[in-house]
């Protein structure tokens, strides 16, 4: 198949999530068109089957906000035209839906559009009532609907009144790359002196609630003799750092900014924190639990659906420091039930969020939609062996 991808480029799952959807779709013979603004961040390095096509957006003294809308729509009916997409795949409802839709009218009709529902596009932004409108529309007209979890798929029937078919897609990991690996070289320059390693990854806004990963820190300090990675970065990072100064704790903490190479952090990790006040779904503590690191988590969203309470780490209520604190502290004084559970970890990893299998849905889902809007011309390729 040709299948167009639309996505934010920057630090976010949804981008990781729609990059790696790419290159595991052209490592099986699909030709794959990113369109975006930039680069995504994850598209590193020259790959078969790979293209990638970026919006310019005119800037002019009329316009005081840049007009991405209408200029990602016109590069999508460019890309359709002349790669002759069978499927475009759009990434964040806001506003990539709405650009596709604008895109299909343009074309008559001959595009499959697909829009995956990640998070605060449904939860939070979405919601806006300068937005709502819109949301609800480009989402009914999409082909196909996923949604990363049962939790979002239900908040975005309930909050818009939307009645379609929503398919449940859930996010994933490559599990042959995501695996703990031994980098003591890595530990030794975080933990010298053999200090537990507490681990939270992001992208420092509101609903991370970073503060609270620094705070449940201070605690687990105070019994255990720990180190703590913050990795990423984000409108949240100034007040955390600044927090960190305020508890006196700047040698046991670490701000490393936005970072790729996440196997050998998270390898040298005993612990994650993601303690968030919204969460459709969790990309990077998946990725955490695929390298063995059992997790803390707040209860919302679909947190529940990716980590198993008692198994997999613990779930607490949003911003219980203490309980999550308790929990930390549980797991990082007991080697042998934090190797038990980071194993359980990896386990569910492999077993349900396998970039494999996840894949093998998102194939079988684009077969379906093309069967359903009977595209007038086919343009699907032979997969390459
Ligand atoms: O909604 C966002 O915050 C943006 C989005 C992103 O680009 O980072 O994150 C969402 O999508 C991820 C990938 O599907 C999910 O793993 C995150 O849980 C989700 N974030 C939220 O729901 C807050």
């Amino acid at each position: 198949m040709k299948i167009g991808i639309v996505c934010y480029p920057t630090y976010g799952g949804s981008g990781v999530v729609a990059t790696e959807l790419g290159k595991a779709l052209a490592a099986r013979g699909h030709q794959i068109h990113f369109i975006s603004y930039a680069m995504p961040m994850r598209l590193d390095g020259f790959l078969g089957n790979v293209f990638y096509h970026e919006v310019e957006v005119a800037r002019y003294p009329l316009f005081e906000f840049p007009l991405y809308t209408p200029a990602l729509a016109s590069k999508i009916v460019e890309v359709s035209r002349y790669e002759k997409l069978d499927i475009l795949h759009a990434h964040y409802a806001i506003p990539h839906a709405v650009s596709a839709f604008l895109a299909k009218q343009i074309l008559h009709g001959d595009l499959t559009i697909i829009t995956t529902l990640h998070g605060t596009d449904i939860t939070l932004v979405g919601l806006e009532p300068g937005f709502l409108p819109v949301m609800k529309f480009s989402i009914e007209q999409s082909d196909g609907v996923t949604a990363v979890s049962r939790f979002l798929r239900e908040k975005t029937t309930t909050n818009y009144g939307i009645d379609k078919e929503i398919t449940v897609i859930p996010n994933f990991v490559e599990t042959s790359k995501y695996r703990r690996i031994q980098r003591d070289d890595v530990r030794k320059s975080f933990a010298p002196q053999g200090e537990k390693i507490l681990v939270h990854v992001s992208n420092f806004r509101m609903v991370k609630r970073v503060t609270d990963v620094v705070r449940i820190f201070a605690e687990v300090r105070k019994k255990v003799p720990s180190k703590l990675l913050l990795i990423g970065d984000g409108p949240d990072r100034s007040m955390c750092e600044v927090l960190v100064r305020e508890l006196n704790m700047q040698e046991d903490v670490t701000f490393l900014g936005k970072q790729i190479e996440l196997v050998p952090l998270l390898s040298c990790s005993d612990l994650m924190l993601m303690p968030s006040q919204s969460e459709s779904f969790g990309l990077s503590a998946l990725e955490a639990m695929a390298c063995e690191v059992p997790v803390i988590s707040s209860s919302v969203g679909g947190l529940p659906e990716l980590q198993v309470h008692g198994e997999t780490g613990y779930i607490a209520e949003i911003g219980d420091i203490d309980r999550m604190s308790r929990y930390a502290i549980d797991l990082l004084t007991n080697d042998g039930k934090r190797a038990m559970f980071g194993a359980a970890c990896r386990r569910r990893a492999v077993e349900h969020f396998d970039v494999e299998k996840i894949v093998d849905q998102y194939e079988d889902y684009y077969r379906q939609c093309l069967g359903s809007t009977a595209s007038p011309a086919s343009h699907t390729a032979p997969a390459s062996p």
